[in-house]
């Protein structure tokens, strides 16, 4: 074989390997945020088969550009046992924080799901869940230049047994869910919330309390978790971002576990 066919041979049957692999997930979480990354590496490290869906090419959310882009982020000190597994180097600030390199982070964070047996699918979209026996039970994908170009192209499905909406500010996932199928979410009022403007310590503290399942199926975790529930968001501090995806991976990990005893 001629090196070219080599290369292209490679890459497809690897792809196509991982991608028929990743049918039937145990997770499918929706954005590669922090919270959604973290969450990854702990499913993974625990046994789980978790895929990761971002729309852009370079998973990482807010992550990568710290504060109006001065590259360094903010971690408070409950979250510091993160940055530790995480294996990050980090240097301690004032007021019980540590500062980090941003883009060190986001790479670490990255480096670290995937190592753990994450697989991490970029330039996908999820513009949609598969809603069965009133429950999200899978994830509906498309290429991210398809929806971008408008382009009239049929997605693929790949079934799961929780389904995280980590997708930030937008609450995308279940927001979708709720307009198209007319669900009442585990939230005060039954509906979104919706997102409240900047208090750092409030957001940091709510956001960890509001990772939860919202619908049989459907978790939510970081911005989204406030945006659902109603909070208030935080702006350049992460370590409630890290707390939220270790507590998401818990509580699927819990799900997923049921779910098997139950069948
Ligand atoms: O917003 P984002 O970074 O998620 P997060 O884990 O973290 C929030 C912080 O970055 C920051 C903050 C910290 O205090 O307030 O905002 O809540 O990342 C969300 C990711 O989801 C992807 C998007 O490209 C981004 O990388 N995303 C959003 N909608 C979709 C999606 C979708 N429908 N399909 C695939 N990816």
């Amino acid at each position: 074989m001629v090196m070219e066919t080599v290369i292209s041979r490679g890459i497809i049957e690897s792809y196509f390997e991982k991608l028929t692999s990743c049918l039937e997930l145990d997770v499918a979480i929706v954005g590669g945020g922090p919270s959604g990354i973290v969450a990854a590496y702990y499913l993974a490290k625990a046994g789980h088969k978790v895929a990761l869906f971002d729309r852009k090419l370079a998973p990482g959310g807010g992550m990568w550009g710290g504060a109006m882009m001065f590259n360094d982020i903010i971690v408070q000190e409950e979250a510091k046992h993160i940055l530790d597994e995480l294996e990050l180097t980090y240097r301690p600030y004032q007021q019980g924080t540590y500062i980090v390199d941003s883009v060190h982070a986001t790479a670490a964070l990255l480096y670290k799901a995937t190592q753990a047996g994450a697989k991490i699918f970029n330039c996908y979209s999820v513009e949609d869940v598969v809603y069965k026996n009133k429950r999200v039970a899978g994830v509906v994908v498309n290429w991210t230049p398809v929806l971008m170009q408008k382009m009239h192209v049929d997605p693929l499905t790949l079934m799961a047994k929780c389904v995280l909406d980590g997708t930030g500010h937008d609450c995308e996932i279940v927001k979708t869910v709720v307009r198209k199928n007319g669900v009442t979410l585990n939230t005060e009022t039954g509906g979104i919330v919706g997102e409240m403007s900047m208090d750092a310590a409030e957001g940091e503290r709510t956001t960890v309390i509001n990772t939860k399942e919202v619908y049989p199926g459907l978790f939510v975790s970081g911005m989204a978790a406030n945006g659902v529930s109603g909070s208030f968001r935080m702006g350049p501090i992460f370590g409630g971002m890290l707390l939220s995806g270790e507590k998401a991976a818990s509580i699927m990990s819990e799900s997923v576990k049921a779910q098997a005893k139950a069948q």
